[in-house]
């Protein structure tokens, strides 16, 4: 691998330490360089705290200081050019005079998106843009999108059976996948900013929603009631969670501890209502699990970036087919005996 790849992706690898804590900002990841050495790196920790690249610099031991100049820094995201919660990264660069940045992919951040690259170079500092460009947009998927679309970026999960059943026939709730495969759904949960059910789902299956298996936090839980119909002894009415409720029925006060009602106007446009609400909110990433009713109306309407099919070895001899997704997987794996499918919407922005 050619050097300024191998950096990139430490780049990669410290930025992801970030997951689950910096949305809506995007994860990065910077290092420094002296003569085939890193002398200091760091990534951007927690959202409104230090970037990347400040925390690169400040890593720097006192007496390494001086190589500071004669080093290349290296970041997996275009430097910000913008007074946002800190200040503009590119002033940082030129402030210490570092000769030499190199960038996977741009920032699509309103006043940035190429600014950034315009500003160093017009300052005298060489760039280097677009080291392994396709994963750095993958990394950034989805501050880009929340930036660029005032959306979250959305993905969608379902779990199958062999033969293609969601859920038996009667609703009842039936375990399709591994122990391992439920562990990967909640660290996918602790890097989520929210996640959503249908009314049937949240009423059979009464899931938690919360991330129980894997480190960090829980996504803001999300279900769509539309009758009023829903028991208050359901899980994901235990105040466990903030949690919102998207209805047009009235809803009995006083309410359960952190839960909060939104009121949908014209339910067609729930979609639109949702993804709305969500942006207001700083939300960047939406995982949408069930049921299949749900999930076949995201993907009629083009509501999707990515999707997540984990197919068990559960048996079931009928039961309610999972929606079709339009394209081919892009990545297959296997969790022991779980297979795992990830699909890209090609129509969506990080795609194209
Ligand atoms: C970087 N390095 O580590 C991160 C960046 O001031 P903020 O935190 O609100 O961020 C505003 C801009 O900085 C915005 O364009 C966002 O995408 C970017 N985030 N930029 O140079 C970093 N996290
Ligand atoms: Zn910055």
């Amino acid at each position: 691998m050619a050097g300024h790849e191998i950096f990139i992706k430490r780049c990669f690898d410290l930025a992801r330490l970030g997951a689950g804590r910096v949305s809506p900002n995007p994860m990065v990841g910077a290092l420094l360089v002296y003569e085939g050495k890193i002398i200091g790196e760091g990534f951007h920790e927690k959202y409104g705290h230090a970037h990347a690249e400040v925390n690169a610099l400040a890593a720097v031991k006192e007496s390494d200081k001086a190589l500071i100049p004669y080093s290349t820094l290296y970041v997996s995201l275009e430097p910000c050019c913008v007074h946002g919660n800190t200040p503009p990264c590119t002033d940082l660069i030129i402030r210490h005079k570092i000769p030499k940045v190199v960038i996977s992919s741009l920032d699509s951040s309103s006043g940035v998106n190429g600014k950034g690259v315009e500003i160093l170079r017009a300052a005298g500092v060489e760039v280097v843009l677009g080291v392994l460009k396709p994963l750095g947009e993958e990394l950034a998927r989805f501050r880009n999108t929340f930036a660029t679309q005032n959306r979250p970026y959305i993905i969608l999960k379902m779990a199958q059976t062999e033969n293609g059943y969601m859920a038996a026939l009667d609703l009842k709730p039936f375990r399709i996948t591994n122990p391992e495969s439920q562990r990967l759904v909640h660290r996918w949960r602790s890097e989520a900013d929210a996640i959503v059910v249908g009314t049937n789902t949240a009423f059979f299956d009464d899931p938690q929603l919360t991330n129980r298996l894997y480190f960090g936090s829980s996504p803001l839980r999300i279900v769509f009631d539309r009758k009023g119909i829903l028991p208050p002894s359901l899980a994901l009415f235990n105040g466990a969670q903030p949690t919102l409720v998207f209805t047009q029925a009235p809803y009995d006060a006083p309410l359960p501890p952190n839960l909060e009602i939104i009121k949908v106007a014209d339910w067609d446009l729930i979609a639109q209502q949702l993804l709305q609400e969500l942006y207001q909110r700083k939300c960047s990433t939406v995982l949408i699990e069930g049921g299949p009713t749900l999930l076949h109306y995201f993907i009629e309407n083009g509501y999707w970036d990515e999707a997540i099919v984990i197919v068990g070895q559960g048996f079931l001899p009928q039961g309610l087919l999972g929606p079709r997704l339009p394209v081919p997987p892009d990545i297959v794996f296997n969790l022991l005996e779980n297979r795992i499918y990830r699909y890209f919407n090609p129509n969506s922005l990080h795609n194209r």
